[in-house]
């Protein structure tokens, strides 16, 4: 193990519950602690921020256990398949993916899909789309209700585990679509490609401790948190 991967794990224990949230970047610094897209990034907020809609315990396990594993063997592919990750971004990784193993197909996306995720979700977020994405979506879809329909629609139908995503595809249309596993739309082998404007986590371990089978309310309750702001800047920051 790593010395910053030992600091981490201390940290972790140190903060407890409380959430890492307060960690400031002078501090990560001065603990050798790099800020590399290959390694996990602290939460932005506490795992209890997000309640009543996602439970705190659900987010400390999600966040310490299966993301922190997937950023783990990340970095064991990466080594047992000389990528060098100074030199290669996440995203390109991605995109070139089907010239590697299963297991850095799996962990790349999963940690990837996981640092996301977290980003495009917040407390108290603005309830809808704004700007230039809000009038996107009513023009692919008709409107944002019909929009979320859609969304759900595509995350309820994902049989297993998987992603739900809103995209901005190559040709700069919008598109909602659904990935299997730890994949996801910025890969070369997706069925449907563009770039991740939110995304939905849609395997058990993300909601089962609070909706059990029920991934529909699980859905629902997740549109209190969708991060807009930050989703209408992805949306304007694609080409
Ligand atoms: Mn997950």
């Amino acid at each position: 193990m790593s010395n910053s991967s030992q600091n981490r794990r201390q940290f972790l224990k140190n903060t407890g519950k409380a959430g890492i949230a307060l960690a400031s970047a002078p501090i990560l610094g001065a603990w050798n602690f790099s800020t590399s897209e290959f390694q996990q990034q602290a939460l932005p907020y506490a795992y209890n921020a997000l309640e009543p809609f996602i439970d705190a315990m659900t987010m400390e396990i999600h966040y310490t256990k299966h993301a922190a594993t997937y950023a783990k063997k990340l970095a064991d592919a990466c080594v047992a398949e000389k990528v060098d990750t100074t030199q290669v971004s996440l995203t390109n990784l991605l995109g070139t993916i089907s010239k590697y193993s299963a297991k850095m197909r799996n962990n790349a996306g999963g940690h990837f899909n996981h640092e996301f995720f977290w980003q495009i979700m917040k407390p108290s977020p603005a309830t809808t789309p704004q700007g230039e994405l809000a009038e996107a979506i009513n023009k692919s879809f008709g409107s944002y209700t019909a929009f979320q329909t859609a969304f759900a629609d595509a995350a309820k139908a994902r049989f297993g585990s998987g992603w739900a995503w809103l995209i901005k595809k190559t040709d700069g249309q919008l598109a909602v679509c659904s990935t299997a596993n730890q994949d996801n739309p910025l890969m070369d082998i997706a069925e449907i490609k563009g770039t991740p404007i939110i995304a939905l986590d849609i395997w058990e371990h993300a909601y089962y401790l609070k909706y059990q089978n029920r991934r529909p309310d699980y859905i629902n309750s997740w549109w209190n948190l969708v991060n807009w702001e930050l989703a209408g800047k992805k949306y304007n920051a694609v080409g």
